[in-house]
């Protein structure tokens, strides 16, 4: 097995300072940044999330699996910088406003992370204005709102409202999710998109940018 290899099993296994050594290693190796980005990353977490799809993993093994990406990643972020690796893509992502809930929208910024995207996490709590502000100034792709309240999932409608004034509407495509959220939700408030988990998200958020 080589370092990859390694490095891509131990992102499965959720094993962070198992990743961290062998981000390490690869780069003690001179593999190229983007090498250890895409063979060993990306296609761990591509691995998870077919886990995830058929019932193998559930939401625990997919944080840990997460955490553990996102330790490599942090250790691999400043050579990708270096080695001016293009991102395939940018998206903004938040919490609805008056929603605190986080764990589902880290989950999906660090698939789409994983998936190649450059990821604004706004945080928890947006209000409106702060995603027209995101839009304006980062110029994404794609938004995503996230929300796990039946009280606050109104609010995505109003962030789509927000974008319509502000002009902005036609230039990002909308992209929603949260547990209480649906399809028909989805395309009731006018959103383009609806990924019921984490990897879902990122698949369509490809094939959105793809199109
Ligand atoms: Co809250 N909470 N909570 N809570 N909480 C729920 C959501 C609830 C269902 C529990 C219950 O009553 N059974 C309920 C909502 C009821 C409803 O509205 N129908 C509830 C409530 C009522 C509340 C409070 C009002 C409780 C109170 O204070 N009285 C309060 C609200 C605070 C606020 O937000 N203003 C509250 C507070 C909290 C904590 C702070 C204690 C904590 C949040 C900690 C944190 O996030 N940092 C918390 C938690 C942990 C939960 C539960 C137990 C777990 C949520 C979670 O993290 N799930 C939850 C019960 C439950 O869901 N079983 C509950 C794991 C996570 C990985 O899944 O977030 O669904 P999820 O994300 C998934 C998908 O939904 C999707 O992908 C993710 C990964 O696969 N997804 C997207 C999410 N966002 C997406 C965006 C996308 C695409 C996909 O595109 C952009």
């Amino acid at each position: 097995m080589s370092t990859l290899d390694d490095l891509k099993q131990s992102v499965i296994d959720g094993n962070a300072n198992q990743a961290k050594t062998l981000v390490q290693q690869a780069m003690t190796e001179s593999l190229p940044p983007e090498q250890i980005l895409n063979t060993g990353l990306i296609s761990a977490m591509a691995e998870v999330g077919r886990l995830f799809e058929c019932g193998e993993y559930y939401v625990p093994e997919m944080l840990v699996s997460a955490r553990a990406m996102k330790m490599g990643l942090e250790l691999l972020r400043p050579s990708l910088a270096a080695a001016n690796v293009q991102a395939i893509g940018k998206v903004v992502v938040g919490t609805v406003q008056g929603d605190l809930h986080d764990i589902g929208k880290n989950l999906v910024a660090i698939m789409l992370e994983g998936a190649g995207f450059s990821v604004i996490d706004l945080g928890v709590d947006v209000p409106p204005q702060k995603f027209v502000q995101a839009v304006k100034e980062h110029q994404p792709q794609l938004v995503g709102f996230s929300a796990l309240l039946t009280t606050t999932m109104g609010k995505m409608k109003d962030n789509i409202q927000a974008l319509q004034e502000a002009g902005l509407r036609d230039q990002v495509k909308v992209m929603i999710g949260g547990a209480p959220v649906t399809e028909k939700f989805a395309t009731d408030i006018g959103a383009d998109m609806f990924a019921r988990d984490a990897s879902a998200a990122a698949t369509r958020a490809k094939a959105a940018i793809a199109q």
